[in-house]
């Protein structure tokens, strides 16, 4: 390998893989160097979610309660009220979490909730929180008023690898998510981008989903590691227990490895992780997490475990993440 540490945008699939398939203890040793070089290996940055649109969503992904095409029990609910995101917001804010993400499940927001959508970015910002918005494909003008509202991040994951990509979803492609990545990533908004673990996608897969990122020519500011949480009634239900929680811990390690400088959320998925599998995850480099006991749809640990959590590892929660600290600061 070439100089641990240093930020590139040419890796190959063998050198992502001998990473990857490296012993564990060097991998570990490797991956927790180079995020010593970039953070401070005890603090982790708190997201919290808000569904801010549930259920009805036109699009087939396997793995998720929210499309209409299967049968979760989830019941469609319409749009938040901004007052109910901010009130949301307010009760994060006061457990320490720095970031909001909204979440919502649409292919694409549509002409009359996307004003209301803006007026959450500006509420939540004026809170003096973070602001991550999770809507599905936008187009030019929709990434613009983003920005104008002064959104912080925008989530848009790539899942899975290119090749194991029409497995799991059919009603888009690759390239459409890479499409609307791209434009958020050149409207300044920051990027936020990772998969999903425990779809049935092989080794190659992991590592190819991976390469994109990493060979991206910024890389994504914050990169969501998910353990498929499976849910009842989607075609991917059966894939519970499926994934070896040292196999996951290794995708977060290479994941920092490759993208040194970027935050590597320990995502959905850690109702299935246990303590001391959580705690690999924050010495390979995972430095951000969702807290709250709901994630979208699915449950999360409870706030107080996590706290039990932080205290027994002396992590600390995040004040402030790093992008708003360079931007007050510039
Ligand atoms: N509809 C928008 C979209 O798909 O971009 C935003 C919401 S969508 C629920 C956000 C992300 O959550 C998905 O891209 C996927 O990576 C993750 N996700 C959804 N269901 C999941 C599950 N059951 N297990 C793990 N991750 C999941
Ligand atoms: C991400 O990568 N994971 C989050 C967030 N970005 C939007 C969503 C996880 C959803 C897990 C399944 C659910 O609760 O519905
Ligand atoms: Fe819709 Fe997003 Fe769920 Fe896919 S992941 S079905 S786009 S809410």
């Amino acid at each position: 390998m070439k100089s641990l540490g240093q930020i590139r945008h040419d890796w190959t699939s063998a050198e992502i893989k001998a990473i990857m398939n490296q012993p564990f203890n060097d991998l570990m040793f490797q991956a927790h160097t180079v995020h010593r070089m970039n953070f401070e290996p005890n603090e982790v940055q708190i997201s919290t979610l808000v569904n801010i649109k549930s259920g009805g969503c036109a699009e087939d992904c396997s793995y998720c309660s929210q499309s209409s095409r299967y049968d979760t029990g989830l019941e469609k609910q319409k749009m938040m009220a901004v007052q109910e995101v901010l009130d949301k917001a307010m009760q994060a804010k006061a457990k320490g979490a720095t970031r909001l993400c909204m979440g919502a499940a649409w292919r694409n927001p549509n002409k009359k909730d996307f004003p209301v959508v803006l007026e959450m970015v500006k509420v939540v910002r004026d809170l003096g929180m973070e602001t991550c918005m999770t809507l599905g494909m936008l187009d030019d003008d929709q990434v613009a008023a983003l920005k104008e509202a002064g959104l912080d991040y925008y989530n848009h994951n790539l899942d899975t690898s290119e090749a194991y990509y029409s497995k799991v979803i059919t009603t888009r492609s690759f390239q459409d998510r890479l499409d609307t990545i791209d434009k958020v990533q050149k409207s300044g908004i920051n990027v936020c981008s990772g998969g999903i673990i425990g779809m049935g996608e092989q080794h190659k897969d992991r590592v190819e989903l991976l390469r994109t990122f990493a060979n991206m020519d910024n890389h994504p500011g914050s990169v969501p590691i998910n353990l498929l949480v499976p849910v009842e009634g989607t075609p991917l239900a059966d894939m519970k227990g499926q994934t070896d929680a040292f196999e996951f811990i290794r995708v977060i390690a290479t994941a920092r490895v490759l993208m040194p400088q970027s935050y590597v959320r320990l995502s959905a998925g850690r109702m299935e992780l246990n303590e001391q599998a959580q705690a690999w995850c924050f010495f390979a480099g995972a430095n951000s997490i969702f807290y709250g006991d709901k994630l979208l749809t699915t449950d999360n640990p409870e706030a107080d475990s996590d706290v039990q959590l932080f205290k027994k590892l002396g992590l600390n929660m995040q004040a402030q993440s790093k992008a708003h600290i360079e931007e007050e600061s510039a």
